[in-house]
This record gives structure tokens, C-alpha cells and sequence, in this order.
């Protein structure tokens, strides 16, 4: 499947999904479903049939509320059905709305509380270099998510190992749960700053799937990879678009109607 059809169908049965179980973040994850789509895509190197195969690259969604973007794409991708995607959030599933590695094949680990996720990308980085593994380490994370002490550790850490193995992307949306970035914790340039703390740093349009596609590719001889992609949050539905109410609402009557009308117009 096409990145840009995977990217479709994570906003399409994510709006679905999300207006059944009158659950959230539907913004979040149209933030980062292009991101996702492409990684699963295009870059990721798995087996379905296999999700603990020890070649796989690695993908830890440390901005675990958007957990949902991912568990679209793994079943898009095979890893399990559509029924048991279909029990997203409800009594008795395994699929949580924060992204949930029990008993969920393909997904790394359980986040949700945020800071945490990169952290364990780099331990992961880490051991694979320790033990000359040639399979890569992609981790996302929010911009609101860098205002935790943890991401900066990490960053430390990442380039003192030289985990040239390990990619960051951060989802810039210059937006977090209840607020802008700027009006909650000023984060400056993030460029600038991966840079400071010795990273390779990318800046691009994190709904682009062609440079996405590019950038993903490239790895450094030694400087771990930080990819700052501008995005938009709530991306693929008008007045969710920059709109904070959308990391918590659910879309319901009139919004829903709205939102799926508007997403049938891009159906690939
Ligand atoms: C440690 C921790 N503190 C607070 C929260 C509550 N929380 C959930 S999402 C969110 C906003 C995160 O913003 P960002 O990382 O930019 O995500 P995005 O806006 O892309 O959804 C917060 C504060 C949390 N999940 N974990």
C-alpha cells in the first residue's frame, strides 16, 4: 500500500473509531499520520508474520496518546485484524488509548506518559551497537513532549554513544494539550538546539511524503538523527486545523458528519 493511501486510511478510520468510543487526541494523531504512514510504508524494515524478528527496525511512538496512528498502520500492514482494531478502547481490549505493547503485535512498548519512550530508543540504540546489530531505532515525539527534562538527557546520551542508529522525529505542531508551545514553555528554536547537543539535524514538512521519504533514509557515520517535521495538528479536517479543543474532543453529530465528509473528498 502507498504511503499516501496508509495515510488516508489512518485519518479515515481513525475519525471512525475515535467517534465511536467517544474517545480522544484525534488531533494528534492527524498530526503525525503522515509520519506513521510513511515509516510503515517505505522504511521500516518488518515481518508480520513475525513481529519479533531480530532484523526489524525499531519504532517507539514516545508520544504514546497517539497511539492509535499506529495501530491503523500495523493492521493495515498485517499484524493483526481489523476486528481487534476495531476494539480500540473499549471493556476487555488490549488495544489502550495510549499505545499498548501487551498482547499487541508490532507495537515496541507501552508510552503514554511522555519523556519516557525516547529514553528507552536510546537504550535500544545502545544495545544494538553494543551488539553490532545493523537494524535502526526511529522514535517520535511531541514538541510539547521536549518540554520534559528526559528528552534532553537522552540527547545528551545519544551523542555521546554516537547512536548514529537512532532517529528522532519530532512532530512540530507548536501545539500541546491546552495550549501553543510558545504560551506554555517557549522551546526557541529546536533546530538550533538538537544541533547544540550534537545531533544530525533535518528540518521538513512532516505532511510532505516524498521528502519524508528522503530524509528517513539517511543515516550519519556517527551523529544520532533528529528529524524536526512541521506539521499541523489536526491535519486532513478544517476546523480541527490548529484548533486546540480537538487534542481532547470527540467528534460527534454535526463535526463528525463534517469530518468525514471532508476526508471522502481526498479518498485515494
Ligand atoms: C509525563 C506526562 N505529563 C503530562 C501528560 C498529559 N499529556 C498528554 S498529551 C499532552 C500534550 C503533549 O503535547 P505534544 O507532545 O506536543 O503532543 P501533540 O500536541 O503532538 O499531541 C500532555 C501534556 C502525559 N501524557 N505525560
Amino acid at each position: 500500500m502507498s504511503s499516501q493511501k496508509l495515510a488516508w486510511n489512518i485519518r479515515r478510520k481513525a475519525l471512525e473509531i475515535i467517534h465511536n468510543t467517544r474517545s480522544s487526541h484525534i488531533a494528534s494523531v492527524f498530526s503525525v499520520a503522515d509520519i506513521v504512514a510513511v515509516l510503515y510504508a517505505d522504511i521500516l524494515k518488518f515481518n508480520n508474520k513475525n513481529p519479533k524478528w531480530e532484523k526489524r527496525d525499531r519504532l517507539i511512538l514516545s508520544k504514546g496518546h497517539a497511539g492509535l496512528a499506529v495501530y491503523i498502520a500495523l493492521c493495515e500492514s498485517g499484524f493483526f485484524s481489523e476486528k481487534v482494531l476495531n476494539s480500540y478502547c473499549k471493556n476487555g481490549s488490549y488495544l489502550q488509548g495510549h499505545i499498548s505493547n501487551k498482547n499487541v503485535p508490532g507495537v515496541e512498548v507501552s508510552s503514554g506518559s511522555l519523556g519516557h519512550g525516547i529514553c528507552i530508543a536510546s537504550g535500544m540504540a545502545l544495545a544494538a551497537k553494543m551488539d553490532n546489530k545493523k537494524h535502526r531505532i526511529f522514535t517520535i515525539t511531541g514538541d510539547g513532549e521536549c518540554d520534559e527534562g528526559s528528552v534532553w538527557e537522552t540527547a545528551l546520551f545519544a551523542n555521546h554513544y554516537e547512536l548514529n542508529n537512532l532517529t528522532v522525529i519530532v512532530d512540530h505542531n507548536k501545539m500541546q494539550s491546552l495550549d501553543f508551545c510558545e504560551n506554555t514553555l517557549k522551546l526557541g528554536n529546536l533546530c538550533k538546539k538538537w544541533e547544540a547537543f550534537g545531533w544530525k539535524v533535518f528540518e521538513v514538512n512532516g505532511h510532505d511524503h516524498a521528502e519524508l521519504k528522503k530524509i528517513l533514509k539517511k543515516q550519519d557515520k556517527k551523529k544520532p538523527t533528529c528529524i524536526i517535521a512541521h506539521t499541523i495538528k489536526g491535519k486532513g479536517v478544517s476546523f480541527m486545523e490548529n484548533n486546540i479543543l480537538w487534542h481532547y474532543r470527540d467528534p460527534q453529530d454535526e463535526y463528525y458528519l463534517k469530518a468525514k465528509e471532508e476526508l471522502e473528498k481526498e479518498k485515494l
